[in-house]
């Protein structure tokens, strides 16, 4: 539950969590002590995860775009999410009993405030917004996505990198009873994938908990996944367990699974063809005529001149 209606100070977490949970919390509580983690732990548990749960209190973000909407079964049903199996609709059916509560994110490396984290203490000082966004795999098709989530920035500016962090990596949840794609090969495990600190704190790039105004369908990375939208959706990691502040560029899956085809930078980009396919235009998703595909996926204004003086083609 990322937005609750009592103040942690009001209830004591023996009052409302069962008691084995609260034993379980306990030996939690005890690692991180022992772990000499300066985990920020919130008193309440979150409760279970209940697919379609709304949030309140979001606000509309001035950053969305006003394009039609891709439609919510779309959006939940056509997914790449290799945990889950590397077809489209494999994530949907397989995710179903996936149980993304409780969850903490370790915070590591290059930073003022390491810790373990419960989801709640990370995300709940900031506003959850509605993020409107373009999205563009690397596949060449396209959606239209309304994210629920806060500015990476203003989480990573709580957390005080030091002055040497010029990277932050991110990792998925390793845990292949609970993700089955996990037991073959087809990646290496876990997920990794990685940022610049510029382009993290980039007001354009959010950590989402939602979309469509409910909580994080488990296909689409519940219940806390990476968004930047000007670069291919590979970037956009799901199911994160791990944000490192990193003096040296981390490595990422797709880069470390096939180097020529997908670079770390991933920018959205026309002018520079995957090895196999054009990546001009693209399909967007509900529609039967291919469009144009826009530089930096129509976020140039915004963001181009984070890569002023880089050959694009050479840092794919
Ligand atoms: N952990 C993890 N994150 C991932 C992926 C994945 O396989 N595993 N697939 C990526 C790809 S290729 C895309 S296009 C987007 C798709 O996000 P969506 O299913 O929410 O549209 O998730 C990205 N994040
Ligand atoms: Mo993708």
């Amino acid at each position: 539950m990322l937005i609750r209606h009592t103040r942690p100070s009001d209830v004591k977490p023996s009052e409302i969590t069962p008691r084995a949970v609260f034993a379980d919390r306990r030996r939690f509580l005890a690692t991180a002590a022992v772990a000499g983690a300066t985990a920020v732990l919130s008193p309440l548990l979150a409760g279970p995860a209940v697919a379609g749960r709304k949030l309140d209190g979001i606000t509309k973000s001035p950053f969305s775009t006003d394009e039609e909407l891709t439609d919510y079964k779309s959006v939940t049903t056509y997914n790449n999410f290799y945990e889950f199996g590397a077809g489209k609709d494999d994530p949907v059916e397989n995710s179903a009993d996936f149980e993304p509560r409780p969850w903490t994110v370790a915070v590591e490396g290059e930073v003022a405030k390491p810790g373990v984290y419960d989801l709640d203490d990370l995300i709940r000082p900031h506003a959850l917004e509605e993020r409107i966004y373009r999205m563009r795999c690397v596949e060449a098709w396209s959606m239209v996505i309304p994210w629920v989530g806060v500015p990476l920035g203003d989480v990573i500016k709580r957390l005080e990198p030091t002055s040497k962090a010029r990277f932050v990596a991110f990792d998925t949840l390793y845990d292949p009873k609970r993700m089955p794609g996990q037991q073959r090969a087809i990646l290496d495990w876990p997920y990794r994938e990685g940022l610049r600190m510029d382009e993290a704190m980039h007001p354009l790039t959010i950590l989402a908990v939602g979309l469509y105004g409910e909580e994080l369908p488990n296909q689409n990375g519940a219940p806390i996944r990476l968004v930047v939208p000007w670069k291919y959706g590979f970037k956009g990691i799901k199911s994160i367990v791990r944000i490192s502040f990193q003096e040296a560029m981390p490595p990422t899956s797709w880069n470390i699974a096939t180097p020529h085809e997908y670079g770390f930078y991933a920018n959205v980009n026309p002018n520079v063809d995957h090895p196999r396919w054009s990546q001009a235009r693209e399909r967007r998703i509900g529609e039967f005529f291919k469009r144009e595909t826009l530089m930096f996926n129509g976020y140039g204004e915004e963001v181009a001149h984070l890569y002023t003086g880089m050959d694009l083609a050479k840092f794919y």
